[in-house]
């Protein structure tokens, strides 16, 4: 069962979460009442609407980037924040803003972000991205190498999440190892009967409330309504996980890689 607590001293966070790596949720987070009320899609129209950011968009609103569920492709295109937005309020099809950098994409509006009681000085890696999309878009089961907060700003959210002792039952994809074959949105325990061996929470995420997953929890995400999310990386010491990050940073600027036709960046098209 996900832990609720509605108030969260940063020492209990540490003892009773952080250390012993449970995941837990942070109901009306004080911190977070004003920007739930500052962050209205006009808000980000009048603030950036012209930068460029790269929306994407899936027919079904299933955002399989590693193809490891469903074979379907996940197409990228730039785009004025302030057309994305239109497109996700008026629900054309499936586009969802995902993980766009704050503070490299958005610096206008990063002092908006409340500082965190929870996280400590120490930042070995501390990135804080942007989720904007409508009801109905997924992220698959992935997870991630360091601690997550995902704040939920306005909107619903809901999350699944699995221990990492589940991995053994939830048919990682060889080839991507944070991700999973399995499609949570139509499981077919024929093809995937070790999913009945898992021990599953799902919770549901309301504007201002907070969620902590600890490094290597999976997590599978279905939005509701339309919303905003924030998400933080964050690790406070120096660790393989960050030399993992650190690696595939370095490797995507020294290589980058060849992306097949439908993943390359393209400009603003009328594609549907
Ligand atoms: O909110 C989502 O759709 C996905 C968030 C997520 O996967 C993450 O923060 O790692």
């Amino acid at each position: 069962m996900m832990n609720i607590e509605t108030q969260l001293s940063p020492r209990d966070f540490l003892i009773r979460y952080q250390k012993v790596k449970r995941p837990v949720v942070v109901r009306a987070v004080p911190e977070l009442a004003a920007l739930s009320e500052k962050w209205q899609p006009a808000y980000f129209a009048t603030q950036a609407g012209d930068t460029e950011v790269m929306v994407n968009y899936n027919r079904d609103g299933f955002y399989d980037h590693m193809r490891s569920v469903r074979n379907e492709a996940v197409t990228r295109q730039a785009m004025p924040l302030h057309e994305a937005l239109t497109k996700i309020e008026a629900g054309e099809g499936s586009y969802y803003l995902q993980q766009l950098s704050i503070d490299k994409s958005l610096p206008r509006i990063k002092n908006d972000l409340p500082e965190l009681p929870w996280l400590g000085f120490r930042r070995y890696v501390y990135i804080r991205n942007l989720w904007i999309g409508a009801a109905g878009c997924i992220t698959p089961l992935h997870f991630d190498h360091v601690h997550n907060f995902l704040l939920q700003v306005s909107g619903k959210k809901t999350f699944v999440l699995y221990p990492p002792q589940d991995s053994r039952y939830l048919y990682v994809n060889p080839k991507v190892r944070h991700t999973s074959m399995v499609d949570l949105e139509q499981p077919d325990l024929d093809r995937h009967p070790l999913l009945l061996r898992t021990s599953p929470m799902e919770i549901t995420l309301e504007a201002g409330d907070l969620l902590y997953m600890p490094p290597r929890w999976w997590h599978h995400v279905r939005s509701l309504e339309t919303n905003i999310s924030v998400n933080i990386w964050w690790n406070p010491r120096f660790s393989a996980a960050n030399l993992h990050i650190l690696w595939k940073g370095l490797k995507l600027k020294l290589f980058p890689p060849k992306l097949p036709p439908e993943l390359r960046e393209t400009k603003p098209t009328n594609a549907t």
